[in-house]
């Protein structure tokens, strides 16, 4: 089965929409199939955006991920890479669809509460950043 990684950001879990976030991914019949709290350290977190490194946003999206816990979760479905990213909504809240996570509780580009990967392949990759142990 397709499996995708999931970041609940600092947002999202200071704004205590974990509970939502994840009702989202279960009420499309997707399976969380690992799951866990932590405080991202540095090294993680640009490992994790590596493709976004030189960018303007770079040092405050770095700053921002590592400033208070985040739930990371590994999701499991057929074509899960593009439906929990269609759940999440594109970037800017202000442009995501309603019916999105962004759309429905984001407040900025950066504070955008969730992270999904694009690829199958960033998939594989961000899983073994945030689940090495998987
Ligand atoms: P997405 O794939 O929708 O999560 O978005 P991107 O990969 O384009 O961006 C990843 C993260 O970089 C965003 F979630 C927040 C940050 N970012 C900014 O802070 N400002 C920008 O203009 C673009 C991205």
């Amino acid at each position: 089965m397709e499996k995708t990684l999931v970041l609940i950001k600092p947002d999202g879990v200071e704004r205590k929409l974990i509970g939502e976030i994840i009702s989202f991914y279960e009420r499309k019949n997707l399976n969380i199939s690992a799951l866990k709290m932590i405080k991202a350290n540095k090294k993680a977190a640009e490992a994790h955006y590596v493709e976004h490194a030189g960018r303007d946003y770079y040092n405050s999206l770095i700053d921002y991920i590592t400033d208070g816990k985040i739930v990371a979760m590994v999701i499991e479905g057929e074509n899960a890479v593009k439906i929990v990213r269609k759940i999440n909504g594109v970037t800017d809240p202000i442009e995501a669809d309603m019916g999105s996570i962004r759309g429905k509780y984001g407040l900025s580009k950066e504070r955008n509460l969730v992270h999904a990967s694009d690829s199958i392949e960033n998939a594989k990759r961000e899983i073994s950043i945030w689940f090495p142990e998987i």
